[in-house]
Formats: C-alpha cells, sequence, structure tokens
C-alpha cells in the first residue's frame, strides 16, 4: 500500500503544477489583521495573545503620545478585538482564545475610564442591558462606557437580564432612553417583551437596540424602537432626546438609513 503523508501529496502535486493552497496559521491571519500604525497594532496583539498586562502597556504608549484616554476605546481597543472577531468567524480561533482577548479588552477600557477626568456633571439617566439568555456583554459595556463619557448616568443592568427585571428598572429610574444589546438570533424577541410591557404601562421611553444579531428593521417592528449600529450612537442619540424631546418617529428620522 502506498504510505502518501502531506510532502509526498504536495510534492505530486508540484510536479504536477496543481497550487496547493497555504494554510495560514492563526498568527498568520491575525498579521494580515492588524492595524498599520504600530502604535495601535501593539494594543491589537495584546488582545489578540489575551495578556491584560500587555494592553495596558500598548495603551500607555498612546496616552503617552497625548491621545484622549476615552479616544482609546473607540479606536484602539474595538479594532483590536474585531482582529479577534474576525478570526473566530473564519474558524480560525476558538472561544477560549475569544474569551481572553475579551477580558483583555474590558481591562483595557476600565483602564481607560480611569485614566480620565473628563466626566461631567450627569446629564440624564441611561438604562442599559443585555437580552435576556445573552451574556455577550462587550458592545454594551462599550455603549455603557461611551454614555458614561459624555456625562449620562448609566444604569447598567448587566446580561442576561430578566425582561421584567428590564421593565422595572426603566419604570424606577425614568431614564431618557434605554439600550438593550443582543447577539443571538434567539435572544433579540426580548426586545419586543419589554416594549410591550413597557407600551402596557404607558411608558414611552425610546429603546435603543443594537448588537451583532440586531438589525433596523427588526427593531422597527416594536413601537419604541430606534436602532443603534455603532455603540457611539447611544450617546448620539441620548444627546439628542435632550436637545429636542423623545419623538420616536423623529429620531427614527435622524437614526435610521432610509
Ligand atoms: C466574544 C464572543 C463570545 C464570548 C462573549 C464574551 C462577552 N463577555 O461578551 C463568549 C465566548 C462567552 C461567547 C459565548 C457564546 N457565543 Co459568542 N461570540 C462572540 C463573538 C466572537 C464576538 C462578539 C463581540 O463581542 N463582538 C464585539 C462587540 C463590540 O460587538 P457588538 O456586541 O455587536 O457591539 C457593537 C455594535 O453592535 C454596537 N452595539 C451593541 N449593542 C448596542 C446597543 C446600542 C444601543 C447601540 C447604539 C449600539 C450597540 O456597539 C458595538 C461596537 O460599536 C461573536 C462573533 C462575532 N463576530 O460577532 C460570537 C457570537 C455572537 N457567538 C455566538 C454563539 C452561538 C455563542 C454561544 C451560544 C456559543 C456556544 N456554543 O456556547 C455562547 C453564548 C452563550 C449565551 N447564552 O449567550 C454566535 C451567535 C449566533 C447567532 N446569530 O445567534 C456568534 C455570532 C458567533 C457565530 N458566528 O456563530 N461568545
Amino acid at each position: 500500500m502506498l504510505d502518501f503523508n502531506k510532502e509526498d501529496i504536495s510534492d505530486v502535486l508540484v510536479r504536477y503544477n496543481v497550487a496547493m493552497e497555504k494554510t495560514l496559521t492563526p498568527d498568520e491571519a491575525a498579521e494580515q489583521l492588524y492595524p498599520k500604525d504600530p502604535l495601535l497594532k501593539a494594543v491589537a496583539v495584546a488582545i489578540y495573545d489575551g495578556e491584560e498586562d500587555d494592553v495596558i502597556e500598548a495603551l500607555d504608549a498612546l496616552l503617552d503620545c497625548g491621545k484622549a484616554p476615552l479616544s482609546l476605546i473607540d479606536q484602539a481597543l474595538l479594532p483590536g478585538m474585531a482582529v479577534v472577531s474576525e478570526l473566530y468567524d473564519q474558524g480560525i480561533i476558538f472561544l477560549p482564545n475569544v474569551m481572553m482577548s475579551a477580558d483583555a479588552m474590558l481591562e483595557g477600557i476600565e483602564y481607560c475610564k480611569t485614566k480620565t477626568s473628563e466626566i461631567p456633571e450627569a446629564k440624564g439617566t441611561v438604562v442599559c442591558h443585555v437580552a435576556e439568555g445573552d451574556v455577550h456583554d462587550i458592545g454594551k459595556n462599550i455603549v455603557a462606557a461611551l454614555l458614561r463619557a459624555d456625562g449620562f448616568n448609566v444604569v447598567d443592568l448587566g446580561r442576561d437580564v430578566p425582561v421584567n427585571e428590564v421593565v422595572a428598572a426603566i419604570a424606577e429610574h425614568k431614564p431618557v432612553m434605554a439600550t438593550g444589546t443582543a447577539l443571538m438570533t434567539t435572544t433579540m424577541y426580548a426586545f419586543k417583551e419589554i416594549n410591550d410591557k413597557l407600551v402596557e404601562k404607558g411608558i414611552k421611553v425610546p429603546f435603543q437596540c443594537g448588537g451583532g444579531a440586531v438589525n433596523q428593521e427588526f427593531v422597527e417592528s416594536y413601537s419604541l424602537g430606534i436602532y443603534g449600529e455603532e455603540a457611539s450612537d447611544a450617546a448620539k442619540a441620548a444627546n439628542y432626546i435632550l436637545k429636542n424631546g423623545a419623538n420616536i418617529d423623529k429620531l427614527r428620522d435622524e437614526f435610521h438609513n432610509h
């Protein structure tokens, strides 16, 4: 019987002029996705490696260049995590790596928050949560961090939050806006339930929803829903409400793609 190992087969293919597709290692695949700027790349590499200390060190290098601490969430930490998400989507890395990277990134967000004194007096309250059954809280944490950075008081209910708990918190805190994050197509339906319970109680708070699973069409299917694509849209919407009021149609005009 012929004993073909990988080298034997590739030799044969080369001899017959058949190109073999080269499989990239995870490190090589990551290398192709990192930002080009060396300081931003250092943050991305540290997130990919899941090394919290290296994330802090790389952030310090950017802070030393005079970057505003909170701008680093959007400009350095998010692009770093995007590399990891992309590699996970492509099946190149697996959940344990993603969890380590997520923790390193969240540590980075906390660090950026400690480095700023920009936080002004609270403009108003926003209640944030991740949908019932869903543990994906990275996006929600960014939303909450950016809202706080913009001067809002954030009541962060956390992740996997039961529908009734969200409704009760909104009734209690009377926020200018509520936010929901869902990354799974199975969990996003909790937003509709929250919406209907709020309407039943006569609470007409704009309810901005986002996260990987959610799209504008889905969010428009319930009456208080405003779609949020980027984390930074939350602070934009909350500021818009303070200035122009909480009319849902106007908010959709302003924040939805037409
Ligand atoms: C990290 C991750 C995890 C981590 C989560 C860690 C954590 N603390 O969050 C861990 C490892 C725990 C995990 C577990 C699971 N995961 Co997962 N995970 C991911 C991954 C790789 C990245 C998600 C992420 O954090 N993205 C980065 C953040 C920043 O993005 P984001 O939340 O969407 O937020 C951005 C915007 O959407 C927006 N945004 C978010 N919310 C809001 C709200 C408002 C108001 C606004 C304005 C904007 C906004 O702001 C952010 C940046 O701008 C995705 C794949 C992917 N590429 O998305 C899979 C993914 C979400 N996971 C998936 C699955 C299936 C699971 C598991 C069920 C796996 C399993 N078999 O156990 C479990 C879920 C358990 C559960 N009950 O929730 C699927 C979901 C499929 C689906 N559509 O239903 C995905 C899409 C992977 C896939 N391709 O299959 N996961």
